[in-house]
């Protein structure tokens, strides 16, 4: 790390400029007078690489040297977004490259622009993954996170002229990524499918298919440190290439498309991310990514630990696993499969290590995206790991039976295998398995120990179970995204440090008291509206009056995270606009509600309701009545980028804050905390975070409502078995829903989604909550038009009490509660 480090020059504008002219015409092989922008970013792009490369350079000898008990962050899913800007940040050397590329000719801001956003991850999920990773590298964690190298990440949303989401393939790597190194060196066998043969007690796994996963590393800054950590990320790839000796393969031109065919078949598995969020998808080809992923992953860092020279038994001592949900938890039977087949370890030894090594995140309650396996295809696919799940389990269903003696049912609920048909492996259960469990906000957290995992707490005991609240990463949700908020956060507080201690944040809390600071505020907060304003204008035509009460829904869409909610309520609102008189409008707080997020595309009812937001949106757009009284936006494609843009962003610009899932449905939500600590007032349930947001910001800054999750069981019922018509639930939202079956938003077909509430039991509560949703959005709107003084001090409140949701604290309470490991920065030289 010392020579890595040595070679560490002292940058300054006419290095950098340096840097990027030899990328013109090395690595671009361009003339640096004839670049376009595309160029320009590329080669920026790629002189930033050389200086992460460095110091992860130094970083890796630094930490292989030094031996450090490190954490492996196994997800499915890491949603990056963009890359240069965040690196220039975070290396501190935004200035001089902005400079350097000025000199070219280029606006750096514009080349921000030219970057496609890595969308390896469908929602919340993986955005938390990247944030983790940020916050690993700033806190100087020992951390390696490993993922999927997809082909096509998640899909563009187009909409089309009925409004309608259609889906285009993310070639995302069409031009290459800068911010991957393609490692060679670093590749595994998988293996799938094949024959488990048994001699003298010992299982050999033989046979079927193998093929290769190939590292990609993406080098991941934290903020003002030396260190870099690294991001993992798998390629699939055939075995050799095209394989000249099968018997297939002589050479004509049939057969040369067969064994390009058998090439394809293994470029496959990592061709493209599963589009599904919160809903579990039983595809053969998905449990293949899962293990291919586990499996490349665990060589890989049982490779590591061998360099140390230590027994097996040591493996906790120097290995933490984290299951980002239950998407890797066939990497538990995978280690101990090498653990007994390969090592030759005793069984009951090796899972004990297992269990120790392995811990487990829960992200969802919701039935729909908890996984099981089908046994038939477990069987086929991964013989061996199928007859471990099987011993696990008896041994584990022996020690129930003994604590709890008689009790079948129990040993039923509890079993790994679910007696269907055909039987399934609960892979959650088996997660459970790792030594702690945690959920992801309070609230979420509880319900994982009382609903979720109940007998599991009542077997284990309750100390497995645990909490840790997510949280998001300052430096991009506020700092890059929000330059002008983040510059007066600092000129008031009079340092930068809020930005790796988030909690120095209630350090600005003072100022809201202050005329001045208030006034700024204000005006960031008016500009960033202006330039969103500018955005929709030129981009979907639509006017907006920027000082209207800006509201914003940016999410997938699901049932559970009722959008429905939020259009019938826009449907009341337009409809309310129209009964007003004239004279009376003036008394109408002015509003834009913005809406974002894509569906899974085989989800019908949240492509309904995208089609519905589209149609009403249409209508109350063009009402010359309507005017600027009422806009809807549904703006496509939602993504990091577009993330940064609606909530923090460039162009911070939410006034509220909607987040309005049935409670006890959303784990936790971290857009919540992206809105917030901007300063957008939660309009919401008391669900996920919210709970906790509302908590620290104080619930006076919030606008709650809603039935709460220990009520919401008992509402269901009601309304599947003893249902009241739905005018008696809800007048409002009867006509609402009335309005959309006369016709009034063109002649899509909407009834499947409205039959959901109005005559199949409307298990999300939509009519039951609609009338204190309506009440809520009352007070808030005249809140915001006759008390706007009182507004901004709610939001400067808001913003100043964020400090809990910063994913640095997330990340060392994982590192201290659950990893057990210690910050190993690199020394400076
Ligand atoms: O924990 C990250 C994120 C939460 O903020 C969301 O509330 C939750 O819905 C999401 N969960 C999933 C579960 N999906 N699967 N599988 O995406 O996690």
């Amino acid at each position: 790390w010392k020579d890595a480090l040595a070679a560490d020059e002292e940058k300054d504008t006419d290095t950098v400029t340096r840097h990027v002219v030899h990328h013109v015409s090395t690595t671009l092989a361009r003339q640096a007078f004839n670049l376009d922008d595309a160029g320009a970013y590329r080669a920026c792009a790629f002189s930033v690489r050389d200086e992460l490369i460095r110091r992860w350079n130094a970083t890796t000898s630094y930490h292989t040297a030094k031996a450090p008990k490190r954490a492996y962050y196994l997800s499915l899913e890491f949603l990056m977004g963009r890359s240069l800007d965040n690196a220039v940040l975070n290396l501190g050397m935004k200035d001089m490259v902005a400079q350097a590329m000025g000199r070219l000719g280029f606006s750096f801001e514009d080349l921000l622009d030219e970057e496609r956003d890595a969308g390896l991850g469908n929602g919340g999920l993986g955005r938390l993954a990247a944030c983790y990773m940020d916050s690993s590298a700033t806190l100087n964690l020992p951390v390696f996170g490993y993922g999927l190298r997809y082909d096509y990440g998640i899909f563009k949303q187009l909409i089309d002229e009925n409004g309608k989401q259609l889906e285009a393939p993310d070639s995302w790597l069409q031009e290459g990524s800068p911010w991957e190194i393609e490692r060679p060196d670093i590749a595994y066998k998988v293996r799938f499918f094949g024959n488990v043969e048994w001699n003298d007690g010992k299982a050999y796994w033989w046979g079927g298919q193998e093929v290769i996963a190939k590292a990609y590393d993406v080098p991941i800054p934290g903020w003002k440190t030396k260190n870099i950590n690294n991001l993992r990320l798998w390629s699939a790839k055939p075995i050799g290439g095209f394989d000249l000796q099968a018997s297939y393969c002589s050479f004509n031109a049939g057969d040369y498309e067969k064994a390009v065919a058998a090439s394809q078949s293994a470029e496959t598995i990592t061709r493209v991310l599963y589009p599904n969020d919160n809903t579990y998808q039983g595809k053969e080809l998905r449990l293949k990514q899962q293990y291919f992923w586990c499996s490349a992953s665990l060589q890989d860092i049982i490779r590591r630990f061998k360099k140390l020279d230590l027994p097996m038994t040591s493996l906790p001592d120097f290995v933490a696993i984290q299951l980002n949900d239950t998407h890797p938890t066939i990497a538990m039977p995978e280690l101990q499969r090498v653990l007994v087949d390969e090592e030759e370890m005793e069984f009951e030894q090796a899972w004990e290590i297992v269990c120790k090594v392995f811990s487990y995140t829960n992200h969802t309650v919701l039935p729909e995206a908890l996984e099981t396996w089908p046994v038939p295809l477990f069987q086929s696919l991964l013989p061996r790991h199928l007859s471990i799940i099987y011993d696990i389990n008896s041994r584990f269903l022996h020690d129930v039976s003994q604590r709890f003696p008689g009790e079948r049912e129990r040993i039923r609920r509890m079993s790994l295998i679910e007696e269907s048909e055909p039987k399934r492996v609960r892979m959650a259960l088996l997660a459970c398995m790792s030594h702690k469990v945690n959920g992801v906000a309070e609230l979420h957290s509880g319900l994982v120990k009382s609903v979720l995992f109940k007998d599991q707490v009542e077997f284990y005991g309750p100390d497995k179970f645990m909490n840790v609240t997510n949280g998001i990463t300052p430096r991009r949700f506020v700092h890059q995204a929000n330059p002008e908020l983040s510059n007066l956060i600092t000129q008031c507080i009079g340092t930068e440090d809020w930005l790796k201690d988030l909690s120095l944040l209630k350090k600005f809390e003072p100022f809201a008291q202050n005329p001045q600071v208030r006034k700024s505020f204000q005006a960031i907060k008016e500009r960033n509206k202006l330039r969103l304003a500018e955005i929709v204008e030129n981009e979907l035509g639509i006017v907006l009056d920027p000082t209207a009460m800006f509201t914003v829904q940016a999410k997938r869409i699901h049932e559970y995270k009722r959008q429905s909610l939020n259009i019938l309520g826009c449907i009341h609102r337009y409809l309310k606009i129209k009964q007003t008189p004239k004279a009376e409008r003036r008394n109408i707080c002015p509003h834009v509600a913005f809406f974002a997020g894509k569906s899974a595309p085989g989800y019908y009812i949240a492509k309904t309701m995208i089609q519905l937001i589209n149609n009403v949106a249409r209508v109350v757009n063009e009402d010359p009545e309507v005017g600027d009284l009422f806009k809807i936006v549904f703006i496509p494609d939602y993504s990091v980028s577009i993330a940064e843009l609606l909530m923090a962003s460039r162009k911070p610009a939410a006034d509220v804050s909607v987040q309005i899932s049935t409670a006890g449905t959303e784990a936790s939500g971290t857009g919540n905390m992206k809105l917030a600590v901007s300063g957008a007032l939660l309009l919401g349930t008391v669900d996920g975070a919210n709970v906790e947001i509302a908590e620290e910001a104080g619930e006076e800054q919030c606008f709650l409502f809603g039935y709460l999750a220990e009520d919401v069981d008992e509402v269901r019922y009601q309304n599947q078995f003893n249902p009241s018509p739905i005018e008696q639930r809800s007048q409002a939202c009867a006509n609402a829903i009335q309005a959309v079956r006369s016709g009034m938003f063109g002649s899509g077909d909407y009834n499947p989604f409205l039959d959901t509430i109005t005559e199949h039991g409307d298990y999300w509560l939509v009519s039951n909550d609609f009338d204190s949703y309506l009440e809520a959005e009352r007070l808030c709107d005249e809140m915001f038009m006759k008390n706007h003084a009182e507004w901004i001090v709610k939001s400067m409140l808001t913003t100043s009490r964020m400090g809990k949701f910063s994913s640095d604290r997330a990340v060392a309470q994982y590192a201290e509660e659950i990893w057990n490991i210690e910050p190993e920065p690199v020394p400076e030289k």
